[in-house]
């Protein structure tokens, strides 16, 4: 039985994890691969076409100067790197891009932005106007913003926003060593704020941060004891980011992300799960393994939203030789 995010408490780290769901989420862990891969296969066929691929586009609409201090985010004040920062963008800008993600087979857009929190005023305003112009080219609008409140989420969801992306990034336990100026208790408040205005919640995390098996699986036993479950599951591999306290991480083993994406298709299975950054440096043989494994959307073109990504004529390339096609 899930838990509702309310009944977990500030002083409870453990709260927000259903002991059943961590007890099945360890024994997942302990299956071979062919075997976790084989449960997973049965759960993707039950919930979701398992040929086809949802594109979804990313857009950064604010850049970098971000207070937080996120040890993965090149974006973050508190680092040297060299992401350029910018204003919010305009709207004719966004709707082109916007545009151009849709004629390129994206059915999502997500508009990204470096504050700690959405802020009132002008800037709301004018994300209110994006989100509607993202809306009138018949695109699912997805925001990831910082913190909302429940005021803000209700007007955003009125401006027409489909889903709203806040990650819980990792385990409870680890998070502290990767976030210290905004707390695992905010960011499940964030997400209680989205739920509540009847936007969609798309929340996930990264592997490769230096964090335990167990970790991994507290994570995502934290999403999967949400009640209600998130509808999208963003999986990243970090990106080691020159500049960043996790720059010399090495790159995550594929093997460890397609684990990671095969237990969060069993334990969230209506969810869309999605394989976000780090695709870069998967081979086609480790993309194709996460899909077979229940990764059925992709974050596409040529750039996430600060660092390249593999390329929309590499994904379609890779879909074609697998005989998969892009979902509509
Ligand atoms: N500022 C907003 C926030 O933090 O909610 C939205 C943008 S933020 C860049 C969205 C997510 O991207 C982060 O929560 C993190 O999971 C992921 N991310 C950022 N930098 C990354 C990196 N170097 N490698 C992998 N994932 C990263
Ligand atoms: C998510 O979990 N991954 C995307 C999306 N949500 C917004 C962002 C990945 C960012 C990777 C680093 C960058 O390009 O700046
Ligand atoms: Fe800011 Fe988001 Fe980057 Fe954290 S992940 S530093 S909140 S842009």
């Amino acid at each position: 039985m899930n838990l509702p995010i309310a009944e977990k408490t500030q002083s409870d780290k453990h709260n927000y994890i259903n002991s059943a769901v961590l007890e099945r989420i360890k024994e997942l862990y302990n299956l071979s691969i062919p075997d976790l891969i084989f449960q997973a296969q049965i759960i993707h066929r039950e919930n979701h076409n398992p040929n086809k691929i949802q594109f979804c586009t990313l857009s950064s609409i604010k850049t970098g100067s971000c207070p937080e201090d996120c040890h993965y985010c090149p974006q973050s004040a508190h680092y040297k790197t060299d992401v350029e920062s910018h204003n919010l963008l305009s709207k004719e800008k966004v709707l082109e891009d916007a545009q151009e993600a849709k004629n390129n087979g994206s059915t999502r857009f997500c508009m990204g932005a470096s504050w700690r929190n959405l802020p009132n005023g002008k800037d709301f305003n004018e994300v209110v106007e994006l989100i509607k112009g993202v809306k009138e080219l018949d695109l699912e609008v997805c925001c990831t913003l910082g913190m909302l409140s429940e005021e803000q989420a209700l007007k955003l969801k009125t401006a027409g926003l489909h889903t709203y992306n806040h990650n819980i990034d990792t385990s409870p336990e680890f998070y502290d060593k990767i976030i210290s100026t905004r707390s695992f208790d905010e960011r499940i408040q964030t997400l209680q704020n989205i739920q509540k205005a009847g936007i969609r919640v798309c929340s996930g995390g990264i592997i490769g941060m230096g964090e335990s098996i167990e970790d991994r699986q507290r994570f995502i036993a934290v999403l999967a004891s949400l009640n209600p479950q998130p509808d999208s599951v963003p999986i990243n591999a970090l990106v080691p980011i020159e500049g960043t306290p996790l720059a010399d991480k090495p790159l995550i083993d594929p093997l460890e992300l397609v684990k990671a994406v095969a237990i969060a298709r069993i334990m969230l299975p209506k969810a869309m799960v999605r394989l976000s950054a780090g695709r870069r440096f998967l081979s086609n043989e480790a993309q194709a393994l996460c899909f077979v494994a229940g990764a059925n959307s992709i974050h596409t073109g040529e750039k996430l939203l600060t660092t390249p990504n593999a390329g929309l004529n590499k994904d379609k390339e890779l879909l074609n030789k697998l005989g998969m096609q892009i979902l509509q």
